[in-house]
This record gives structure tokens, sequence and C-alpha cells, in this order.
């Protein structure tokens, strides 16, 4: 009998400000990562990526990005597989909004909200971070927020008109 599995999609985002070596600079990281993404399951569609100033206390500039998945794994184990890919990738976590190699986040999933103590879908931050939807735009343009029902392209319009 044929195996049945439910797949899962889910937009991630990328985001670096950290160079490991002189190779593996912040844009490279987030190729490298991508590649790595694609071991969980079919890759979808990725964006460019895209140099963002630092929200936040750091001063360094970003890298930032989005891609599309396909995947088996269930939330929770998307984000255990995206931790190990962060670790992999010269991730370490000593303090919040510290300069860092590789950062994944889970956007937004197939199955609309998830909430545990250590998962919330959609990432809570994500409607006021124009370098979140800026690539997630031109990834999934139509996919609407759960929460508030607006897709992407509005959400971005609706930022970019209040920020301006
Ligand atoms: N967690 C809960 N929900 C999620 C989710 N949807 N996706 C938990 C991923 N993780 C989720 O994250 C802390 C915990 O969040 C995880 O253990 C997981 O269980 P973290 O990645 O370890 O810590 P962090 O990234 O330092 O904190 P946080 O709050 O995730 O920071 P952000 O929100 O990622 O912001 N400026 C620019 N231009 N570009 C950036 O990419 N990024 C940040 C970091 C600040 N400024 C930036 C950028
Ligand atoms: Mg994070």
């Amino acid at each position: 009998m044929a195996k049945t599995s439910t797949r899962h999609q889910y937009a991630l985002a990328l985001g670096s400000n950290r160079s490991l070596s002189a190779r593996l600079t912040p844009k490279q990281l987030l190729r490298e990562a991508v590649g790595r993404i694609a071991e969980l399951g079919k890759v979808l569609a990725v964006s460019s990526v895209m140099t963002t100033p630092p929200l936040g206390p750091s001063r360094r500039v970003f890298a930032n990005g989005a891609l599309l998945v396909e995947s088996d794994l269930p939330p929770a184990a998307m984000l255990a597989s995206l931790q190990r890919i962060e670790r992999n990738l010269g991730r370490r976590r000593f303090r919040r909004w510290g300069p860092r190699s590789v950062d994944i986040d889970i956007i937004l999933w197939s199955g609309g909200r998830w909430n545990s103590r250590s998962l919330h879908i959609p990432h809570p931050a994500f409607p006021r971070r124009d370098f979140v939807l800026a690539p997630l735009c031109a990834i999934v343009p139509c996919w609407r927020d759960p929460i508030s029902g607006l897709s992407m392209r509005h959400l971005h319009a609706r930022l970019r008109k209040a920020t301006s």
C-alpha cells in the first residue's frame, strides 16, 4: 500500500549579519542555509537576498531573504531541524538580538496557526518587519496571514504606507 503523508508548506525568513569566514559571508550563509533546508523537503521558491538596515541594537547590516518549502515535517519537528541547521552554520545563542551567522524563522504554515511554548506561527513580529515582508512578497504575495486575513502584498503595502 502506498505510504500516506501530510505535506506541510512553510514560508521561512532567513537573516544573517555575521560572517563565519572570508568565504562564508552573510549572503553566502543564506545560500548555504537554503541548500540545507532543501534536505528537509522540496524548496518551491526562493527570494533574492536583500541587504537591510538593522532593526534593534545591532550596528551591522543584515542579509535577509525568504523561501517556501514543502515538507512532511510537522511544525515542532521543522523548528528542531531548522535550529540544527542554524547550529551547524555557526549560530551561537549568547545574547538576544546579538550578531548571528544565521537566523531562520518560521513565518507562515499551511495549517494556519500554531502556538506552543517554543513555537508561535505566524511569527508574532512579522507584520511590522519590512525585511521579512519584502522577500515574502516576492515568493508568496497572495498568502493570507491567518490572524488579520490580509495577504502579504497587502500587509507590505500597509507597512510601507505607515512608515513613509
Ligand atoms: N520561536 C517561537 N516562534 C518561532 C518561530 N515562528 N520561528 C522561538 C522560529 N523560532 C520561534 O529565537 C528564540 C526562540 O524563539 C527560539 O528558541 C524558538 O523556540 P532565536 O532565533 O533563538 O532568538 P533571536 O533570533 O535572537 O530572537 P528573536 O526574537 O527570534 O529575534 P528576531 O525576531 O529573529 O529578530 N534587522 C534586520 N534588518 N534583519 C533581521 O533579520 N533580525 C533580528 C532578530 C533583529 N533585527 C534585524 C533582524
Ligand atoms: Mg529567530
